[in-house]
């Protein structure tokens, strides 16, 4: 998950960016308030909570952990390890309020999160039994992601899949699991990380809320994640949020069509401008957006010629301008099912979030040739109404892709001007919101804006 702007003041009444719900104070956190975290605080210089850089200082060995556990760096080239870490995620990852959908990342999902160019395998860290199968029954794992934060550049690493098996829970094996990721980081001179949650934990920089897009509204009712309206029958809820067609008066951009490798370069210049008017958002190399949007389409698993729906895990979109050949927009999503627990005639949620987008229409006519490489957010009245325009008319490009592709339902969160086209696109207020979090940095400000794809 990364970040970007996003205007949680018009969506959140009076969002402070401190969350939601199981507030504690600092002092309660047994754990966290040893932890190098804290709140943005006005008038504070935004740096480090705990400068220390100096390697030797850092432990070399792991922490210690009950005789009958041992830790492991995780291979995800081997399948069977990666089969391992999938099905400890599939029974006891992130589950909503009241545990009816549960997240079920699949292998190729994983594999394409936690592989991204420059990885650590030491990052990628397990504890298994130590004897008998050796089952895995605890999991944490960061990937290196460079960041801007208030315009500073930051080496981090971005921490996700914290995950303890159920049987072992509330034995305080989670801080020992952050601390043991955090030593590896360290050690490989990396000292913050950003991560995010939906629970509230002493640091929060930033809110997002969950919208979602319902797609198949029986399939939608029948597991319980959308409520039957009063008065109104399934076949007219099922009509109200039709997906308009491609025609004359909702038309797709010219020249919208599926990235490829030729677009990498384009595509990458094209974001690092968008994203450079948010107070937080990832840097993404050419490298970085090879692995992130063109990856992870089931190689070589085929079937009539097109990727096989489920080893598919990202799609993304151009616009190439029919005349001069130029990237001018972009937009992608991600394919995250749920398990709907107990549910018989339907046991997958097929769940489309939406990822990174782009549009040049939010940037000065020059932006290409300009010597500016971060570009203002604030836009005049009339580029707001182009941005407006555009991003819906991308988005329900991406609609029209995810329904034909069967997705059930299409997520986003308030963030990177996702206000232009929430409510046109129907998109409708989720309970969940998503806290963003920086380690170890100190913010002078809280952030407009959230770490943005919100993996977890
Ligand atoms: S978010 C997804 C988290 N995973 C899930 O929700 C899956 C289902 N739940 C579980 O597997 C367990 O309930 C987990 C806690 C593992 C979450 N982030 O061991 P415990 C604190 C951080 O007795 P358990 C994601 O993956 C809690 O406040 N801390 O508890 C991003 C308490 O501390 P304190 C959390 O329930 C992860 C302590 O743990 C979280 O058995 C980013 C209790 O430990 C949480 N989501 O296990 C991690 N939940 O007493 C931080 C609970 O102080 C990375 N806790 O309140 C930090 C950066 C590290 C790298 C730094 C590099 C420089």
């Amino acid at each position: 998950q990364l970040l970007t702007q996003m205007n949680i003041s018009e969506v959140l009444a009076g969002s402070s960016g401190v969350g939601q719900g199981n507030k504690k104070d600092m002092g309660q956190h047994k754990f966290w308030s040893t932890q190098p975290v804290a709140l943005p605080q006005e008038g504070s210089q935004d740096g480090p909570i705990d400068p220390t850089v100096d390697v030797e200082k850092f432990s070399k060995v792991p922490l210690p952990l009950p005789k009958e556990y041992e830790w492991v760096d995780v291979d995800l080239d081997n399948a069977q390890e990666l089969e391992d870490v999938r099905e400890l995620l599939c029974l006891n990852y992130v589950e909503d309020d009241d545990a009816t959908l549960r997240f079920n990342y699949s292998a190729e999902f994983i594999a394409w999160a936690l592989k991204p160019p420059g990885y650590q395998k030491s990052w990628h860290v397990g504890v298994r039994v130590a004897s008998g199968k050796r089952k895995l029954v605890a999991f944490i794992g960061a990937v290196p992601m460079t960041i801007d934060v208030n315009k500073r550049t930051l080496n981090t690493s971005e921490v996700n899949f914290l995950c303890v098996h159920k049987k072992l829970r509330s034995k305080r094996l989670a801080p020992v699991l952050i601390k043991e990721v955090t030593r590896r980081c360290n050690l490989k001179g990396v000292y913050q990380a950003t991560y995010t949650g939906g629970n509230v934990l002493p640091g929060i920089i930033s809110t997002c809320q969950y919208f979602h897009r319902p797609i198949n509204v029986p399939k939608l009712v029948d597991t319980g994640f959308s409520q039957p309206q009063p008065g109104m029958s399934i076949e007219k809820m099922a009509k109200a949020s039709d997906i308009p067609a491609n025609s004359p008066t909702r038309p797709q951009p010219e020249g919208f069509r599926e990235m490829e490798e030729k677009d990498v370069a384009g595509v990458t210049a094209l974001l690092k401008a968008y994203l450079s008017r948010f107070e937080l958002a990832p840097i993404f190399s050419q490298e970085e957006v090879r692995h992130t949007f063109l990856s992870g389409r089931g190689e070589g698993e085929y079937i009539d010629g097109k990727p096989m729906r489920e080893k598919q895990v990202v799609w993304a979109y151009v616009v190439e301008d029919p005349q001069t050949k130029l990237i001018t927009d972009f937009i992608s999503f991600y394919s995250l099912p749920s398990t709907v627990v107990g549910n018989d005639k339907h046991p997958i949620l097929d769940a489309a979030y939406m990822f990174y987008y782009a549009t040049e229409k939010a940037l000065p006519d020059d932006w290409r040739s300009s010597s500016t490489t971060v570009f203002p957010r604030k836009l005049e009245v009339a580029k707001r109404s182009r941005v407006g325009e555009r991003l819906n008319r991308l988005v329900e490009a991406i609609l029209r892709v995810s329904k034909s592709t069967g997705f059930d339902v299409f997520n986003t969160l308030t963030l990177m001007e996702s206000n232009h086209f929430i409510s046109d696109q129907k998109f409708k207020p989720g309970s969940g919101l998503l806290n963003y979090y920086i380690f170890n940095w100190k913010l002078s400000k809280q952030i407009n804006g959230g770490i943005g794809s919100g993996r977890d």
